[in-house]
């Protein structure tokens, strides 16, 4: 089954939950063992990337190292055509949608699409939306950030999205954001599109992840909490819990 598929008829019965691993912030058998113990607390699947400093090789050790340990899907969250892998089950192949940078609207895809073609990765079309306050990634990416108060902007954007055939919708407030995308926000998106919404940045609690999941959010991502906690398998699964309870 390809990983849209699995995604896809996973939402239609339940919220998921996705893992975000920085391959470059441990070894890559230190980011197995985070896999293991995500796997464990009830993650649906690994993502894997990060803002800054990834290089194609730490991306294949880190990828090879958590598909010996987990069976579930490890999809490649790209900051650019750089880091793409041939061990991993699929990649987002996304839009920074409210870029300024056209390198990061169509650029960087044009560098990687002939390489998920040879590498045989399946690409996953997700149109990508950065919200106040974006943290690195939206300085990063140049993003002319959606301001908390106009969700309508947003909206705007997810709607173009799945015009545009997108499977995906991410609204991201940045990693480590001191507060994840506003719920209104997230209720007003997903009562305007179709597609699965993911949402993500800021969601360290089971109170936030639970908020965003009631506003309408399909999948929910977290990483920066398995950086924080001892033990992850615990403090990961309160999250998840509350996410599809
Ligand atoms: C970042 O949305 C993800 O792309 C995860 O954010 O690290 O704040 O959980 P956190």
């Amino acid at each position: 089954m390809k990983v849209i598929e699995y995604i896809e008829s996973k939402v239609r019965d339940e919220k998921l939950h996705m893992t975000l691993i920085d391959p470059d912030d441990q070894s890559p058998k230190e980011s197995a063992k985070i896999a293991m113990e995500a796997r464990n607390a009830g993650t649906d699947a690994i993502m894997i990337g990060g803002s800054t400093g990834i290089t194609r090789e730490i991306m294949d050790e880190t990828i090879k190292e958590i598909k010996n340990a987990v069976e579930l899907p490890v999809i490649i969250f790209p900051n650019s055509a750089s880091v793409l892998s041939p061990y991993a089950d699929a990649l987002y192949f996304m839009s920074l949608l409210n870029s300024r940078s056209v390198d990061m609207l169509i650029g960087q895809q044009i560098k990687g699409a002939v390489y998920v073609k040879k590498l045989g990765i399946e690409p996953i079309p997700m149109g990508y939306i950065i919200v106040e306050p974006g943290m690195t990634v939206g300085r990063v990416g140049q993003a002319k950030l959606i301001p908390r108060a106009h969700p309508e902007e947003a909206v705007a954007y997810a709607l173009a999205a799945q015009y545009f055939g997108m499977r995906l919708v991410y609204l991201e407030a940045g990693s480590g954001a001191p507060e994840p995308v506003p719920p209104e926000m997230v209720s007003m998106v997903k009562n305007e599109i179709d597609i699965p919404l993911i949402v993500g940045g800021g969601i360290r609690t089971p109170e936030k992840a639970r908020a965003i999941a009631r506003a309408g959010a399909d999948i929910i991502v977290t990483g920066t909490i398995v950086e924080m906690v001892e033990n992850i398998e615990e403090e990961l699964g309160k999250i998840i819990s509350a996410i599809k309870e």
